[in-house]
């Protein structure tokens, strides 16, 4: 049985920080970052059964061209990506009343759909990128036994081609879910390595008032490849909902709207535009 202190409960049941409870969510489900985008999403559902939100924690839940989808906002970074992925798999896994875990395992489906920033001069704004890998450069997953789902051959060329700092940690590498991968792609998207960063000044390398440890890191991204893929964007969650998602059996694939082009310091005129027609293309394939 998992203590109360472990799997903290709502009086009325459901898990603490998301407010849910199992029959609240479905198995697909789409995590975006910002609050906002969650309405931008189920404006286009054919119905809502359900709504909550409890701090940066948004869910809707209802119906696109009859299919039961479930959206919620995870706010920023990794650290609530470790929430999100344990939170929503004590409600389809762990049986909330007895606090045991169940035998029978429920597998979701999780489809971030977010904004990111192309390391890549050829990657435009405006653009989509469809992430074959998440490299955490965040330690929040180095927290769980991780050994056998990271793919350690990634992981030892970046950090010897980057001549990373273990100070900061090491970097960890997580596949996408292939059958997700097969249903979601199409020409349209661009596909590569995506680095999760625990920040968004220094751990991305921008600079404003502080030096930072490493100057040269996004050149050095930039030009890293492994088994043909590039790293094409660095954001804040991918590495870590697909390292939860592989720890706790679930399928997850992450999706960005490239908004800015650190390589070509451009960022979209109307970044706003690229996230609905990523929306719409992601809903019209989850459907089909
Ligand atoms: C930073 O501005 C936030 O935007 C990106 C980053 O990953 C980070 O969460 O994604 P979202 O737009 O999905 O939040």
């Amino acid at each position: 049985m998992i203590q109360e202190s472990e799997l903290i409960l709502n009086p009325d049941g459901s898990v603490y920080h998301l407010n849910l409870l199992p029959e609240n969510i479905a198995t697909d489900i789409i995590f975006v970052g910002d609050q906002n985008r969650v309405e931008k999403i189920t404006a286009l559902f054919d119905s809502i059964e359900f709504w909550t939100q409890k701090r940066e924690f948004k869910t809707q839940t209802g119906t696109f061209k009859g299919k039961r989808i479930t959206v919620l906002s995870t706010g920023i970074g990794p650290d609530n990506i470790d929430i999100v992925m344990n939170e929503l798999d004590a409600l389809v896994n762990i049986d909330l009343k007895t606090r045991k875990i169940k035998e029978e395992k429920t597998v979701l489906n999780i489809i971030r759909i977010g904004t990111s920033g192309s390391l890549q001069a050829d990657i435009p704004v405006d653009s989509f990128v469809l992430s074959k890998f998440g490299l955490g450069l965040d330690n929040m997953l180095r927290s769980y036994v991780i050994d056998e789902i990271t793919n350690t051959a990634l992981e030892e060329a970046f950090f010897n081609d980057s001549n990373w700092d273990i100070k900061k940690g090491k970097p960890y590498a997580i596949a996408c879910s292939e059958i997700l991968e097969k249903k979601i792609e199409s020409d349209q998207i661009f596909k590569g390595i995506t680095a999760t960063s625990g920040g968004f000044y220094g751990p991305q390398g921008r600079i404003l008032r502080l030096h930072i440890q490493d100057d040269k890191l996004n050149s050095k991204m930039d030009n890293f490849e492994f088994n043909g893929n590039k790293i094409t964007n660095l954001e804040m969650e991918t590495a870590a909902i697909y390292g939860l998602s592989a720890l706790l059996g679930h399928e997850a694939l992450s999706l960005n709207a490239i908004i800015a082009n650190r390589a070509t310091g451009t960022f979209s005129n109307d970044p706003y535009q690229a996230v609905d027609e990523l929306i719409a293309y992601t809903l019209n394939k989850l459907a089909e």
